[in-house]
């Protein structure tokens, strides 16, 4: 297929439909997750990325199988985008022997070395200095490999985030910090943590790019996302992405948001959609027709289904298994 879209990365249509389908499978996964908490289906916590679509979705679809990521405590959008399969996520979370993790992380602690997935962290800015340091593998192997880590607008005012990017500056390492700036952390406003309008304004002080962008416009995420991973490959060093979104849910199980207007959120949930956005725009442009989406999102829906059937019937891990796979030889 051709090209109908400007896209740094060269992305043809076949990929951006692609795209579009993993933004959904991201919303439905979530969107079920939420249900089965809701019943007690499913234990411990999670951290739903509802609404932040885009900015998973682009920035892992110009990442090549073998770079790595470090997602977030609110990582399952990230680790579906970088293409782990949502049978052994769904599993995971279920607590099954087909689990990512064979049902003993759950939802913080989903990885799949073989995908290039570092795995989620539940200590917020953990990401950042496991990247750090696979990207400086990577330099010494000299890999080619770039490591982006996700990581929040809350999680930037941690220590790691401070050494990890000075660290990467003056090692020039191929490392991209992607920052989702949902305005929160878990209840206290972005305002109010930091005395400087955007985070990408802390690139300046370690010597780096910094870029505010979009993070609910498709392509804005896919065209930042690009550049920087190709300035890292390039041997130029890390650049620090600023992705401006919003999560639609509370920020984990038991959060009544009272720290935020509904009208604030009806305003990102009917005219910031992500979703909605990349549908208008990828029929505007000729990616795809009205039909071929509703085909594409009917495919994410089904695939949830499936993983559920999956979870549902896999055996659950047997309590004997607790302290196997807890160390590596
Ligand atoms: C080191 C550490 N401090 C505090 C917490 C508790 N905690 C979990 S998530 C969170 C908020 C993180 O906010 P942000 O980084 O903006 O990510 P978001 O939840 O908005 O995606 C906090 C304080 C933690 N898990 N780890």
């Amino acid at each position: 297929m051709t090209q109908s879209i400007e896209n740094h990365a060269g992305l043809d249509d076949e990929k951006l439909q692609e795209i579009y389908q993993t933004m959904w499978t991201i919303r439905y996964f979530d969107e079920k997750v939420d249900q089965f908490f809701a019943k007690g289906m499913i234990h411990g916590t999670t951290h739903l990325a509802v609404g932040q679509e885009a900015s998973a979705a682009g920035s892992g679809a110009v990442l090549k199988k073998t770079d790595w990521i470090t997602a977030t405590h609110r990582g399952h959008g990230h680790t579906i985008a970088k293409g782990t399969d949502v049978k052994p996520m769904m599993a995971e979370l279920f607590g099954r022997q087909t689990g990512t993790n064979k049902g003993k992380g759950g939802s913080m602690h989903i990885a799949e070395l073989a995908n290039g997935n570092l795995g989620a962290n539940a200590i917020v800015g953990g990401g950042y200095a496991i990247a750090t340091g696979a990207a400086l593998t990577s330099k010494m192997r000299n890999e080619g490999k770039v490591a982006l880590a996700y990581a929040g607008d809350g999680s930037t005012n941690e220590g790691s985030f401070h050494e990890s990017l000075n660290l990467a500056s003056i090692w020039d390492l191929p490392v991209v910090f992607f920052i989702e700036n949902n305005f929160y952390g878990m209840s206290g406003p972005v305002v109010e943590m930091m005395n400087i309008p955007h985070i990408s304004d802390r690139a300046a002080s370690y010597g780096i790019p910094g870029i505010t962008i979009n993070g609910n416009d498709i392509i804005e995420v896919i065209n930042a996302t690009y550049d920087a991973v190709e300035r890292a490959r390039r041997g130029e060093g890390p650049t620090l992405i600023e992705a401006l979104t919003y999560r639609w849910k509370g920020h984990s199980k038991s959060d009544a948001k009272k720290y935020r207007t509904k009208e604030e959120e009806k305003e990102w949930k009917t005219n910031k959609d992500p979703i909605k956005l990349a549908r208008k725009r990828f029929i505007d442009a000729g990616v795809f027709t009205e039909e071929k989406a509703d085909e594409l999102q009917n495919s994410a829906r089904l695939s949830i289904e499936e993983a559920v059937k999956f979870a549902e019937e896999s055996p659950i891990t047997d309590i004997s298994e607790l302290y196997t796979d807890v160390y590596s030889d």
